[in-house]
């Protein structure tokens, strides 16, 4: 009898420990394991509570958080030597970025506004009020997607920054983001895996387990997380680092 019962339980239980979990089940053949391989390092200023992470031009672009010390910086792509920096108001809490033809956009975490900055003055042009908490943005060839902590991403207007479509992902704390072709990459808070989500449908297609990454010193850190992808364009890599870590990791992503 009690092996009977065993026979009933086990899969019941697994069945809804799978159902909690907030990423699809390993056996889902439709979502591609995947794991970093690691190309190159580079130094990345451990001071740097980074939120946002794309290259643009000759340049990497890097947010940075924390209130008093939230800036953008615009750094060398191959040394991680930052050119120019400016900061965000000292009461508030910058959050991702994004270059677009049009302007830098920059997201507050709490402070209900976002900014979109001249790329030649790095100065505002325009501040717009976001309705929700801001963590990640990233821009495809017709949208800015934004991300706040939930499942959800926004699609909107890359200029007016006007919400225009929303897709759920079924993944929860995405954060930062970056738009590759047909798929958003984002990294899960806390975590150190990052998705790739379908952007019609919201469907995760990929999960890639960066956990080889993290740097022993940030361990005792529990801010100290993975958050930052930025394509290098034209190549299949990413340059991936997270919040005060001393490094910069070229990768590409392969097959687990
Ligand atoms: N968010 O970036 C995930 C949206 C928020 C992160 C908030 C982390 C707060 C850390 C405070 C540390 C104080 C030294
Ligand atoms: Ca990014």
């Amino acid at each position: 009898m009690r092996w009977l019962l065993a026979l009933v339980l086990v899969p019941v239980v697994s069945l809804v420990a799978t159902g909690c979990s907030s990423t699809p089940a390993p056996a889902d053949p439709s979502v591609t394991r995947m794991t970093v391989q690691v190309l190159g390092t580079m130094p990345h200023d451990p001071a740097a509570f980074t939120q946002g992470f794309e290259i643009a031009g000759n340049s990497l672009w890097e947010g940075t958080g924390l209130e008093g010390q939230s800036q953008l910086r615009e750094t060398d792509p191959t040394t991680g030597a930052v050119r120019r920096a400016v900061d965000v108001s000292a009461d508030q809490f910058g959050e991702g970025i994004t270059v677009t033809p049009t302007g830098i956009w920059q997201l507050t975490w709490k402070d209900g506004v976002a900014y979109r900055r001249d790329p030649a003055t790095l100065a505002v042009v325009a501040t717009v009020p976001l309705d929700r908490e801001g963590w990640g943005i990233c821009h495809t060839a017709t949208d800015l997607v934004t991300s706040d902590g939930s499942s959800t991403l926004v699609f909107r207007d890359p200029l007016t920054f006007a919400p225009r479509r929303t897709v759920d992902t079924g993944v929860s704390q995405l954060n930062e983001l970056e738009c590759v072709g047909d798929t958003i990459w984002a990294n899960v808070w806390q975590t150190d895996r990052i998705v790739g989500v379908d952007p019609s449908s919201g469907r995760v297609t990929a999960v890639v387990d960066a956990s080889a990454l993290r740097p022993a010193q940030t361990r005792s850190d529990p801010d100290a997380v993975l958050n930052g992808i930025a394509a290098i364009p034209g190549t299949d890599q990413f340059l991936l680092t997270g919040k005060r870590w001393p490094v910069t990791y070229r990768v590409v992503f392969t097959p687990a």
